[in-house]
């Protein structure tokens, strides 16, 4: 077992993001195994699960003229529109069926707010309104964290690098992530959190 100052932090594995998904990112399925044996080694286990309401600002559907994977100005900065996903209540906003849920003690649920998207497991994308895991980790001891999930290089980086800035001592375990790689997206991504200090595995 890992020490008790640790905590498994598995993102977004979610039908619409899995193949069949409204979101699938490629192989997202693959790792399902891989994070449920890991979560044996940890006392802590986290999941968090995207969670928009219908017509959610990120869809591109909510806006005229906006076709998916293109990039809108928000109030808040740039920000990518997606097809519509993760819709509260949903199939695809469930869980994957395989992933072993009952090992998780909390479950963040991020991007509810219809105005603000959330990749990061911490920050709204307004990078200031807090999801309050930073308060739960801290208030229970966790010191560092291991993230695994998806997208490698939307939600999972901007969790670790996050994490990372708060002083968290955090590693992506990269075998158990799965990314969108959109427009260079991947290699930003990989860049941005070697940069935060973020520990790369595998
Ligand atoms: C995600 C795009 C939109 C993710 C969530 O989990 O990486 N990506 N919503
Ligand atoms: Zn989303």
């Amino acid at each position: 077992m890992r020490a008790t100052d640790e905590a498994l932090i598995v993102i977004d594995v979610q039908n619409d993001f899995c193949p069949g998904g409204a979101l699938a990112v490629a192989g997202g399925d693959e790792i399902v195994g891989g994070i449920n044996a890991l979560m044996s080694e940890f006392h802590n286990v986290v999941l968090t699960q995207d969670w928009h309401p219908i017509g959610h600002s990120s869809f591109a559907s909510s806006h005229a003229d906006q076709e998916p994977f293109s990039v809108t100005t928000m109030p808040y900065g740039p920000q990518v529109l997606w097809p519509d996903h993760c819709v509260q209540g949903s199939g695809g906003a469930e869980f994957h069926s395989e992933l072993r849920t009952d090992a998780a003690q909390m479950i963040v649920r991020k991007g509810f707010n219809p105005a603000v998207d959330s990749y990061s497991a911490f920050f709204e994308n307004d990078r200031t309104t807090p999801t309050g895991l930073e308060g739960y980790l801290r208030t229970r001891g966790v010191k560092k964290l291991t993230m695994v999930g998806l997208a490698l290089d939307f939600c999972v980086n901007f969790s670790a690098v996050d994490g990372a800035n708060l002083g968290f001592h955090v590693t992506v375990e990269q075998d158990l992530c799965r990314a969108i790689d959109l427009d260079g997206s991947l290699e930003g991504a990989l860049t941005g959190m070697t940069d935060a200090g973020v520990q790369l595995n595998g």
